[in-house]
C-alpha cells in the first residue's frame, strides 16, 4: 500500500487535522472505508448464517471485492453519476449510501426491499435515489445498458429541452435528471468478459467516446472455470488494450488506496470528456461462487490460502494499525458497533412484512398509462375509416369517406414514415437507431447534396436524419443486442428510443435483452425503473424469394413474455395509429411490420394526421358475418378476406373476420362476442402451426366458450418448417387464400 507515516498515538481527529493523505484519501476516509468494507463482509456473514437457518433463500457474497467497490464509490457521486453494478458490489452500494438493513430486506424478500420488493434474489442491487439501476442475474446484460445510459446523459446535455415534462404521454411519468459531466459506472466479472455484449459495449463506448467506467473485478474464476479458459492469454487488459479513446488501469483491487487512485484518474478522464475508462481490478473470492458452490472441489488449499493472504478487509485493518491510524481498541470499537447494528437490523428485517400474493401482477406494465384506454382512441384529422370493434363498416373499411376521396392513399411504409416524423417533431426525446436507418452516416455527403440518402433497407426511416440530425437518427453497429441493450439504457433515463431490427430473422442476438431485460425492468424493480422502448421489426414472408432467413415470423415467442406489448398491424392506417400509441405509451412495445404489407395496394390510406392513435387490445371487425369467425392478423388478413368473400359468393356463408391488430394485449371480448354469435372459430396465422399464437387463442376458446361451439376450434397456419426459397415451396409452406377458403368451408359445413 502507498504509505505516509502517521504518529501511532494520534486519535482520529488529530490525524484529520494533520492532513496526512494516502493518494488523496485522508485517514478519516480510510477509517470510513474500513467501516464499509467490514460492514459489507458482515452482511455477507449474516446472510450466510440466515441461509443456514433457512430464513433467507439465496446468498452470493461480495467478499474479496470490497476494496474496489469502496474506492469507486468514493470517487463517484451517488444520485449524480449512474451505476450498473453486478452482484459482488455490496461494498460499492454501501459506500454509495445503501444500508445493511435495506440489503437484509432484500435477503428475506420483504415487501419493502427497495431493490425489488422481494422479486429478485438478494445482491441484485437497485436504489433509485442513488442512481443504482436495477440489474438481472444474466451476466453481462448490464454493460450495453450502461452505454445507453451514458448516451442518454450526453443527449440530454445537448438537448436540455428534451428533458422537460409533458402531459398526455409517457413523459408525464418519466422524470429526467442529467449532469453535464456525469459518469456511468458498470462492473462485471472476469468470466463475463467472454460474452459478446461486453465487446459490443466497449466498441460503442470507444467509438462514441462515452463517459463510462468499465470495471472488471477479476477474481480468476467464473464459478469453477478459471480465467485462462475464458480469456486468451489469461489477461483481459491485454486483449482490450487496442480500443481507441480509452484510459486503462490494471490494479491490485484488494488495496483501496491503489484502487482509489486508479478510479480518480479514470473518472477525471471521463469527466473531461476524453472517453471511457477501463479498470481491471485483481481481486479474490474467498467464499466460493455462492452458497450453492464449494470451491474446494476445484481449487486446492494452497491456491485458496494464497488468496486469503490478500483479503482486502484484513489488509486494510493491518494497514490502519501499521500506519497508526487506528489501534486495536479503535478497530474493536468499530467492529462492535457494526455487529450490534447488524443484530438490530437483522431482527428488524426478519420482522418485516412480506409481499402479498395478490401483488404479483403489479408493475408488469405501467400503472400510470394504459395503452388500451380511451386516451389512446383518437380520431383521424381526416375522416378516417372505422376502427372500432362494432363491425358497422364493411369489408371496404380501408376506404376513406367520400369527402376525402381526393386525399391520396398512402402505403403502410409511407404512413409509418410520416408517423415517425410527426412524433419526432412532437417529442424531442424520440431517437431512432438501428442498422442502415440513417440517410447517410457520412453527413457531409448529405450536406453537400452529393447523395439522396438511404433511410432503412425498406426506406421506412427515409429523410428523418436529414430533418432531425445525426444526434437523433443514426446507424448502429451490425449487432442486434447492441441496439436493444443501448435502447434499454437510454429509455431507463427517459429517452424514447424507437429502434429498428432490420429483419425478424435476425432478432435473436438481441434475445437476452428482449427476454431477460427490457420487458421486466419495471416488474423486477417493483416500479423503480422502466424502459418503454419501441422495437420496430420487419417481419414475415410471402415475398417470393425471401427464403429461410428473410421470411420468419415467431411472434408467439414474444407474446409469451410478460411485460412486452406486441402489435402487428395489417394495414397502413392501423400501422400509423398503433405506432403512435407505441411511442406515446409507457411500456416496451414490439412493433411488428409485415414486409409484404409495406407497399401493398391492400390497406392503403391517407395520412390520418399527427394525433391519430389506435389503442392496444382492440381488434377490428374487418367484415361482420354470422356463419363462422376467423381470427387473424398481419398479412393473413387480406388473404382471409379474399377467401371469405369467395365463400360468401359461392356458398352464401358469411364470415366474421377479426383482425386482432395487437397480440398482447389481445381483444378477448371481440373474439368471445363473435364466437358466441357464429359458434365456429378458425384461427389463421402465418407462423408455423405448432405451439404458435393460435394455440393460445384456441385453448381459450375451448376453455371459456365450450358451450357456444358447434364445431371444433380450427387453426390454419404455415407448415412446421421454415420458409423455402423456391416460390412453389414457399406457396406450399405459407397459408394461402385457397387454404383459408378450404378451411373456412370445412368449418362452415361441420
Ligand atoms: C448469461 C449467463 N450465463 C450463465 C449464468 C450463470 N452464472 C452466474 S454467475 C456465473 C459466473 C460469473 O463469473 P464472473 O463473471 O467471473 O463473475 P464472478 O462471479 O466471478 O464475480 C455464471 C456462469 C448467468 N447468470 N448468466
Ligand atoms: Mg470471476
Amino acid at each position: 500500500m502507498a504509505t505516509t507515516k502517521v504518529d501511532p498515538k494520534l486519535n482520529e481527529s488529530d490525524i484529520a487535522k494533520k492532513g496526512k493523505t494516502y493518494q488523496g484519501l485522508t485517514s478519516q476516509r480510510l477509517i470510513d472505508a474500513y467501516r464499509i468494507m467490514f460492514t459489507s463482509r458482515r452482511v455477507d456473514d449474516r446472510e450466510i448464517l440466515l441461509k443456514r437457518q433457512q430464513k433467507v433463500f439465496f446468498q452470493i457474497s461480495g467478499a474479496g471485492h470490497e476494496a474496489v467497490g469502496v474506492a469507486a464509490a468514493f470517487v463517484l457521486k451517488p444520485g449524480y453519476d449512474w451505476f450498473y453494478p453486478y452482484y459482488r458490489d455490496r461494498a460499492l452500494c454501501l459506500a454509495l449510501g445503501a444500508t445493511p438493513y435495506e440489503m437484509l430486506l432484500g435477503a428475506v424478500g420483504a415487501a419493502d426491499d427497495p431493490s425489488s420488493g422481494g422479486r429478485q434474489m438478494p445482491s441484485h442491487w437497485a436504489y433509485k435515489r442513488l442512481n443504482v439501476v436495477t440489474q438481472s442475474s444474466a451476466t453481462g446484460t448490464q454493460i450495453l445498458q450502461a452505454v445507453g445510459c451514458a448516451e442518454a446523459g450526453r443527449y440530454f446535455a445537448k438537448h436540455p429541452n428534451a428533458a422537460g415534462k409533458a402531459d398526455g404521454d409517457y413523459r408525464q411519468f418519466k422524470d429526467v435528471q442529467f449532469q453535464g459531466d456525469e459518469i456511468t459506472y458498470v462492473s462485471l466479472g472476469d468470466g463475463t468478459t467472454s460474452g459478446g455484449e461486453f465487446w459490443e459495449a466497449l466498441n460503442t463506448a470507444s467509438n462514441r467516446r462515452l463517459p463510462v467506467i468499465f470495471c472488471v473485478e477479476d477474481n480468476q474464476y467464473a464459478i469453477s472455470v478459471p480465467v485462462e479458459v475464458q480469456t486468451s492469454g489469461g489477461n483481459i487488459s491485454r486483449l482490450v488494450s487496442g480500443f481507441p479513446n480509452f484510459h486503462f488501469e490494471e490494479i491490485d483491487g484488494t488495496d483501496p488506496v491503489v484502487a482509489y487512485a486508479a478510479f480518480k484518474r479514470a473518472a477525471d478522464y471521463c469527466r473531461a470528456g476524453h472517453g471511457p475508462a477501463f479498470v481491471h481490478a485483481h481481486v479474490i473470492r474467498p467464499y466460493s461462487h455462492s452458497l450453492s458452490d464449494d470451491e474446494r472441489l476445484y481449487r486446492p488449499d494452497a491456491e485458496r490460502q494464497a488468496d486469503a493472504a490478500r483479503d482486502p478487509v484484513h489488509r486494510l485493518q493491518l494497514f490502519l494499525l501499521r500506519e497508526g491510524i487506528l489501534d486495536e481498541k479503535g478497530i474493536n470499537k468499530i467492529e462492535k458497533e457494526i455487529d450490534e447494528q447488524m443484530q438490530a437490523d437483522t431482527d428488524r428485517a426478519l420482522e418485516a412484512a412480506v409481499p402479498q400474493p395478490e401483488t404479483i401482477y403489479n408493475f408488469v406494465y405501467s400503472p400510470d398509462l394504459d395503452p388500451t384506454s380511451a386516451a389512446f382512441e383518437t380520431h383521424a384529422a381526416i375522416a378516417a375509416p372505422e376502427t372500432a370493434t362494432d363491425g358497422k363498416r364493411s369489408a371496404d373499411s380501408q376506404n376513406v369517406s367520400p369527402q376525402n376521396k381526393a386525399t391520396p392513399n398512402k402505403t403502410m411504409a409511407d404512413l409509418i414514415n410520416a408517423t415517425l416524423r410527426d412524433e419526432m417533431r412532437r417529442d424531442e426525446r424520440v431517437v431512432i437507431f438501428g442498422e442502415d436507418v440513417a440517410d447517410a452516416s457520412r453527413e457531409e455527403y448529405l450536406k453537400q447534396k452529393l447523395i439522396k440518402g438511404k433511410g432503412g433497407v425498406f426506406k421506412l426511416t427515409s429523410g428523418l436524419q436529414l430533418e432531425f440530425g445525426s444526434d437523433r437518427v443514426f446507424n448502429s453497429p451490425l449487432a442486434e443486442s447492441n441496439i436493444v441493450g443501448r435502447a434499454t439504457g437510454m429509455a431507463t433515463r427517459g429517452l424514447k428510443p424507437v429502434v429498428e431490427i432490420q429483419f425478424f430473422d435476425y432478432i435473436w442476438p438481441a434475445m437476452m435483452q428482449l427476454r431477460d431485460e427490457l420487458p421486466i425492468i419495471r416488474w423486477r424493480s417493483n416500479n423503480a425503473f422502466s424502459a418503454p422502448v419501441v422495437v420496430r421489426v420487419a417481419i414475415g414472408g410471402y415475398l417470393t424469394g425471401g427464403a429461410i432467413y428473410h421470411s420468419q415470423c415467431g411472434e408467439s415467442i414474444f407474446t409469451h413474455t410478460p411485460g412486452l406489448r406486441v402489435v402487428f398491424p395489417s394495414n397502413a392506417l392501423d400501422a400509423a395509429g398503433l405506432l403512435r400509441t407505441a411511442i406515446r405509451c409507457d411500456d416496451p412495445v414490439l412493433f411488428l411490420e409485415h414486409k409484404r404489407l409495406y407497399r401493398e395496394t391492400y390497406g392503403r390510406a391517407p395520412y390520418p394526421g399527427p394525433d391519430y392513435m389506435v389503442p392496444f387490445g382492440k381488434a377490428k371487425i374487418v367484415q361482420p358475418g354470422t356463419g363462422l369467425t376467423v381470427i387473424t392478423y398481419g398479412a393473413v388478413v387480406p388473404r382471409a378476406l379474399q377467401a371469405a368473400q369467395k365463400l360468401e359468393r359461392e356458398h352464401q356463408v358469411s364470415v366474421e373476420l377479426i383482425d386482432l391488430r395487437s397480440l398482447n394485449p389481445f381483444d378477448w371480448d371481440a373474439i368471445a362476442a363473435s364466437v358466441k354469435k357464429t359458434n365456429r372459430a378458425l384461427i389463421a396465422y402465418e407462423d408455423s402451426l405448432s405451439w404458435g399464437y393460435g394455440a393460445e387463442i384456441a385453448a381459450r376458446i375451448a376453455d371459456q366458450l365450450f358451450h357456444h361451439l358447434d364445431a371444433p376450434v380450427k387453426r390454419i397456419a404455415a407448415t412446421d418448417t421454415f420458409v423455402a426459397y423456391q416460390p412453389i415451396l414457399e406457396n406450399a409452406i405459407l397459408p394461402q387464400a385457397s387454404d383459408l377458403f378450404r378451411a373456412m368451408k370445412e368449418l362452415a359445413e361441420f
